[in-house]
């Protein structure tokens, strides 16, 4: 054996995830607590049908304040899920990897997108929704206001779902109506309401999408996306069509908000950061906030440091930062961009904002601060 290989195996070993830091977990903890979950651990994972789910965040490790949910899937011919409505979660859909399509109805307005990686859409409460997975190897990376909506999924649960191997699904072909599980049947579908799902067996999602979208009026990765200043209208924002900051505090980050407290009614916001590699002559800012809050990656690398430890975060990867308690992040690559949840309505987005200026760039100025 060459030794580079031997020292390749041992490294391989040692940098298991419950070797690097006591911060890192496979599953969410029962309890409020400081984490981080890797990309595709066992997170609770379940799988109805073909989809698997899993939970970084749940209503348990958040305090009841918000959820995170990952479903990794195979294309399918069939809806994910029949057509329902939730009176009591705000949902929000954002496309990690892959290709599905979205519906949402509500006040008589029909909307359907196709949302590829980058793509948001905000199904609030009362909108009848539904969704189906068009790419081989998607990942839908939802979160769910209030917290605890996963208790549907362990109820609904085919069975469970591990992994030696870290495979995102199990690579085998449908067999059946089996393989779309409970959420494709009307009986079954209809029996959650004890979940806050309810059936809409009664709408018929639109086929008649052009270049991603229907209807045609439909501005989707053609043009910049508004946003609603409500909290029950569902909208949808394309990859960079949003509305932009540029905070230029301590190097540079543009926030991409998708819901500010305006739109979460003040218990949530949601958006993307995406930072500069850190300089020299940066002092990263130590932050803190009332509320829990959690990053997910979804480009570059992200350095966190909390509890007197700093940990580096791939694409996938979540931290949860629970309230009053003080960390720091940053960049040591060039573009890194992740996903931000805070509960309330005074996080890390606020924050940031109240020192930035509108922004129309997916990227920063060529120049140092
Ligand atoms: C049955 C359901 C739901 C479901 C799957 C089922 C449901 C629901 C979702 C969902 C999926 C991905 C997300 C967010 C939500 O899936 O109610 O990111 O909301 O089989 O009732
Ligand atoms: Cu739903």
């Amino acid at each position: 054996m060459h030794i580079s290989s031997f020292l390749a195996g041992t490294a391989a070993f040692t940098v298991g995830a419950a070797a690097r830091s006591s911060l890192y977990v496979e599953n969410a903890p029962d309890h409020v607590r400081p984490y981080v979950i890797e990309r595709y651990s066992n997170a609770q994972a379940v799988a109805v049908g073909q989809q698997i789910y899993r939970f970084p965040v749940t209503g348990a490790s958040s305090g009841g304040a918000f959820s995170i949910l990952m479903t990794s899937s195979p294309g399918s011919d069939a809806l994910g899920v029949l057509p329902h409505i939730h009176k009591a979660h705000y949902e929000n859909f954002f496309c990690s990897k892959g290709r599905y399509q979205l519906w949402t109805n509500k006040y008589g307005d029909e909307e359907a997108r196709v949302m590829l990686p980058g793509d948001y859409g905000a199904v609030p409460r009362n909108t009848t929704h539904t969704f189906q997975v068009l790419d081989p190897d998607t990942e839908m990376l939802g979160v769910i206001q209030p917290g605890g909506f996963e208790a549907l999924f362990f109820a609904i649960a085919d069975s469970n779902y591990t992994s030696e191997t870290s495979s995102p699904y199990v690579p085998s072909a449908a067999s059946g109506s089996a393989d779309a599980g409970a959420g494709s049947s009307s009986s079954m579908i209809s029996a959650l309401e004890s979940f806050d799902v309810f059936a809409q067996l009664d709408f018929n999602p639109r086929r008649d999408l052009i270049n991603g979208s229907a209807p045609a009026n439909a501005t989707w990765h053609t043009g910049k996306n508004t946003v609603p200043s409500n909290s029950n209208t569902p909208f949808y924002v394309a990859k960079n069509q949003g509305p932009m900051w540029l905070n230029s505090e301590h190097g540079y980050q543009i926030i991409a908000p998708f819901i500010t407290p305006t739109q979460g009614d003040g218990k949530f916001s949601e958006g993307t950061i995406t930072i500069d590699r850190k300089l020299s002559n940066i002092t990263t800012p130590v932050r803190h906030f009332a509320d829990h809050l959690a990053f997910e990656v979804l480009e570059g690398a992200l350095q966190v440091n909390l509890k007197n430890e700093t940990v580096q975060l791939l694409q996938g990867d979540v931290v949860f930062v629970p309230g009053n308690t003080t960390f720091s992040y940053w960049s040591e690559v060039a573009f890194t961009k992740f996903l931000y949840v805070c509960a309330g309505n005074k996080g890390l987005d606020v924050e940031l904002m109240d020192k930035a200026v509108a922004w129309e760039y997916p990227t920063w100025p060529t120049y140092a601060v």
